[in-house]
């Protein structure tokens, strides 16, 4: 994203004075071949949770929600990436422990060419994503626990930042049931969240990397973007841009965010996840038949993949060792949000790319971490290696055409997915312990 002068900063020059000092800064990084990781700067509280597998009592966030279900994970805050979740684990009320879902879990690039061809940002990698954690306060995280961020490569003034929050949400209804063949009961239950989330500034943009946890199993990954329109950008006099101020003369130029997500699923503690697509065709009545029908079938995806969603379609990552308690084996599905595709370069050409495990890989396009002669992007790493510890790239994109309501500040807009469990329990996680015997053919 265009950058955010300093006050009293000479127009163009404030992204180029920055982005250098963030250069140098990495440097040390770089040379040392890995990007930088710290945690929290703070000594462990006296009510620190029991440390999670693989990390230490600080770097753990463990919540019990009051539905029952329990998520564990460690977190760590990397110099490009920002926030990455590891060792992400489910433990629903039915559970004698936890169920391992994800080895990490983090965002693989935030990409922004604008609709003029002039700019083209790479905003993990190329901007100070990362080093701009901003500070909460704590309004903005009700009920919750922010912990303090120690950021690599970050303002040496000010490397403690207070700026990770984790709480819980309610989401509305997780179901409801009038039981009228039996007790005449409505079972209902409300849907309980934990949310772990930091807010990176880049430029004009605020970037809020939402992760969120429910108590029914399911995951979701979103970024919201706010803060301000650039406006070095209210310049569009091509046609590429919205009238936003009084009449027709500042033009915000439209531009794309094409986010991705990596996810390493580590299924019941075993990298050696099975990927699956599954596609339906649906017919119209013939012959004999009374109405439409429909035919569900399976392709197992052995080699790597360069994947796009269809109505129809979905994907689903299978656990190599562990079965439900109705002997199923456990899966999580991919359940892709609304997207623009972004046809204007070969990474961003797929909604969803699946590669094999290669510690290198870790951002979709400027990847910095792998020898120069490796390929330079997901979609080149998509090469027809069999999968036997597939890593699985979302690729998201919102095409933002500003409109008058952008400012000020900017609404947040959300882009992002979610993975659901799909027979990791053997029931509905939240089941009242009065219908748990209706399972299978109940009646
Ligand atoms: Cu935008």
């Amino acid at each position: 994203m265009p950058e955010k002068h300093l006050t009293g900063a000479v127009p163009g020059l404030g992204r180029t004075a920055r982005k250098s000092a963030a250069v140098a800064l990495s440097l040390a990084a770089l040379a040392a071949g890995a990007t930088t990781v710290a945690g929290p700067a703070a000594a462990r509280p006296r009510t620190a949770p029991a440390a999670a597998p693989g990390c230490s009592a600080a770097y753990t966030i463990e919540q019990k929600l009051t539905t029952g279900t329990t998520w564990r994970m460690c977190w760590r805050y990397d110099s490009k990436a920002g926030l990455v979740l590891q060792n992400v684990s489910y433990q629903p009320k039915g559970e004698n422990k936890p169920i391992k879902v994800l080895n990490s879990a983090r965002l693989g690039q935030i990409h922004v060419p604008y609709d003029d061809g002039k700019h083209e940002w790479y905003d993990l990698t190329d901007q100070t994503f990362a080093q701009d954690l901003m500070e909460l306060s704590p309004g903005e995280c009700p009920g919750g626990t922010i912990k303090t961020v120690k950021v690599p490569d970050g303002d040496p003034r000010h490397p403690n930042v207070k700026g990770l929050c984790t709480t819980t949400r309610s989401r509305g209804h997780a179901y409801r049931m009038h039981d009228s063949l039996q007790s005449g009961r409505t079972y209902q239950q409300q849907g309980k969240d934990l949310l772990v989330y930091t807010v990176n500034q880049v430029g004009w943009y605020e970037y809020i990397s939402e992760w969120r946890f429910q108590d029914d199993g399911t995951i979701a990954m979103n970024v919201g973007a706010t803060g301000s329109l650039s406006w070095e950008d209210y310049n569009a006099q091509d046609g590429r841009g919205w009238p936003i101020g009084k009449g027709a003369r500042d033009y915000s130029t439209s531009h794309s965010h094409n986010v991705f997500w990596r996810l390493d699923f580590g299924l019941d503690g075993s990298s050696r996840t099975k990927v699956e697509q599954y596609d339906s065709t649906v017919s119209a009545p013939s012959g004999s038949q009374e109405g439409p029908t429909a035919k569900t079938t399976r392709t197992k995806v052995t080699k790597e993949l360069a994947g796009d969603s269809k109505a129809y379609r979905w994907w689903r990552v299978v656990s190599a060792t562990g079965k439900n308690k109705d002997g199923h084996a456990r899966s999580y599905e991919l359940v892709p949000g609304p997207t623009t595709r972004y046809p204007g370069r070969d990474f961003t050409r797929h909604d969803i790319y699946v590669t094999e495990y290669d510690k290198c890989e870790l951002f979709a396009v400027k990847n910095s971490a792998c020898d120069t002669g490796h390929p330079k992007s997901v979609d080149k790493w998509v090469n027809g290696q069999n999968l036997t510890h597939p890593v699985i790239w979302m690729n998201v994109g919102f095409h933002h055409i500003a409109r008058d309501e952008d400012q000020q500040p900017m609404p947040v807009h959300w882009q992002g997915f979610s993975i659901a469990p799909r027979d990791v329990t053997a029931m509905n996680p939240l089941t009242p312990k009065e219908l748990a015997w209706q399972n299978g053919h109940w009646e």
